[in-house]
This record gives C-alpha cells, sequence and structure tokens, in this order.
C-alpha cells in the first residue's frame, strides 16, 4: 500500500520568499532521493501561497491542498474571507484537508459545517483529508473511539445524503488521526495506541461500505524525524499528516524517508 506524507505548513512560513526557499530545498532534495519510491508527498500551504506552491511544483512528484474550504456550495459569491471547492481547484490544488483540531477549535466547525465541506470537496473532484482524534480529557476519559465514532459519522452522513460520492471515494479520501494532545505539544501517544485506534478507524469506514475496506489512515500530531520510523514500521499506519517538522525540507524528506 502507498504511504502518505503530508506537509501542513499551517500559517507558515512567514514570506513568499521563505515558501519559496522551503519549496526549492524540498524539490532539490526530492528529486535526489530515489528512496522516495513509495511515498506520495503532499504540501498544504497557507491559502495565499497555494496558487504559486502549485505552479511550482507542477511536473514534479509532490501534490498540493489547501488547508480548508469554503462551507459554502457556490463556487463564487458574498461569503467575506471565503475560497470555495471550485477556487481551490482552480488555484491547482487537487486535495484539501478537512477538520484539523485548530479550524474545529478557532473556527467552532461542526458536524454540519465538516458535511457541507465534505460534499462540496468532493463534488468538485477534490480530495479530502480528513482529521479527528480526541482532546487530552478524553483521552483521560478513555474517551477516544466514542469521539472518534462520532467525528466519523460525517462520513456516513454524506454517503447517506450523497451516495452518488460513493464512486471512487477510497481514493479520494484519507483519515488523519490526529490526537489534539499530541498536536504541536512534543508528546505522541505510543505506537500501540496509534495503531490500535487506527484499526478501529478501518473497520468502522469498512463497516460504512465495504468499498471502503483497507482506507489510507495518517497518523499527526507531533510526528519528527526521530519518531517517524516507529511509527512507518506498523502495517496499521499508513503515513503522516506532518505540522512543525514539515517546514524543514530536510525533517520532513527524512519522515518521508522513513515511509518509503
Ligand atoms: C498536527 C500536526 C500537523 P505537528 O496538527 O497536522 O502538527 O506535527 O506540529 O504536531
Amino acid at each position: 500500500m502507498q504511504a502518505w506524507v503530508i506537509g501542513n505548513w499551517k500559517q507558515n512560513p512567514a514570506t513568499s520568499h521563505d515558501v519559496k526557499a522551503l519549496l526549492d530545498d524540498l524539490l532539490t532534495a526530492v528529486s535526489t532521493k530515489a528512496q522516495l519510491d513509495g511515498c506520495q508527498l503532499m504540501v498544504a500551504p497557507s491559502l495565499i501561497h497555494l496558487t504559486a506552491v502549485s505552479e511550482r511544483i507542477k511536473g514534479s512528484s509532490i501534490l498540493s491542498a489547501a488547508q480548508d474550504i469554503s462551507a459554502h456550495s457556490a463556487s463564487i459569491g458574498a461569503y467575506t474571507g471565503d475560497c470555495s471547492a471550485q477556487q481551490i481547484a482552480d488555484a491547482g490544488a487537487t486535495w484539501t484537508i478537512l477538520g484539523h483540531s485548530e479550524r474545529r477549535q478557532y473556527h467552532q466547525e461542526s458536524h454540519d459545517c465538516l458535511l457541507q465541506k465534505m460534499t462540496h470537496a468532493l463534488t468538485q473532484n477534490l480530495g479530502v483529508i480528513f482529521c479527528i482524534g480526541e482532546t487530552q480529557a478524553q483521552y483521560d476519559a478513555k474517551q477516544t473511539l466514542a469521539v472518534i465514532d462520532a467525528q466519523l459519522s460525517v462520513i456516513t452522513d454524506l454517503l447517506t445524503q450523497q451516495p452518488e460520492l460513493m464512486a471512487g471515494l477510497s481514493e479520494r479520501l484519507i483519515v488523519a488521526y490526529e490526537p489534539v494532545w499530541a498536536i504541536g505539544t512534543g508528546k505522541v501517544p505510543t505506537v500501540a495506541e496509534v495503531s490500535a485506534t487506527h484499526q478501529h478507524i478501518k473497520q468502522t469506514l469498512a463497516s460504512f461500505n465495504t468499498a471502503l475496506e483497507n482506507m489510507t489512515v495518517l497518523y499527526g500530531g507531533s510526528v519528527n524525524a526521530d519518531n517517524a520510523d516507529s511509527f512507518a514500521a506498523d502495517s496499521m499506519i499508513d503515513g503522516a499528516l506532518v505540522g512543525g517538522a514539515s517546514l524543514k525540507a530536510e525533517s520532513f524528506l527524512a519522515i518521508a524517508q522513513a515511509f518509503s
């Protein structure tokens, strides 16, 4: 199964100049590393840099994604600050992250909001990296699987409301399990914990529809060049969604090599 290593740049780097430098480093490193076979790389820059990044990586093996899209279905309209799925696709991205915990926390993204966004993305042929995960309090209360089941219900609702989107969904949907307490903190769950949670996610998706058997499930949360090998060694972990460590080509490539 192909591994995926996706860099979520969040609100970084600070300038266009720094974006170009990061991308140049990444493209140079990718072109000289033959051992990246079997690992698909993707970067999700800030919206303001998405067009330039997508242009720059054309012809390379790297894909680009948005970090979010509008919840409104209209391709254009009076939605100040929003960017539609159509505009994202026009900018050259082929995927979007949805439901990152920072969007859920700082923008109050709800089940219904994410259902709308997922519908619009898939309708416009954007692949979706759907983020799920429990908070520290939920982890401590042993509610991880219940939280995940509730978050995955966006997908069952999608299939009930838009059954036509089932076609090809296994290639256009990736789930990223990101425990909120591991994001940017340097704390990580054990590989055994991640593996068991991923197994649950894969079984749950397969129970929705047999076409969703063996779906791609990534781990995210403080993945770095030092711990990537241990995650990559587990057969339930199909890759990583990487934040901080994706902002340096060297550490991002080291993570990609671990999964190759
Ligand atoms: C989790 C991850 C990227 P980091 O948000 O999605 O960030 O690797 O910095 O914990």
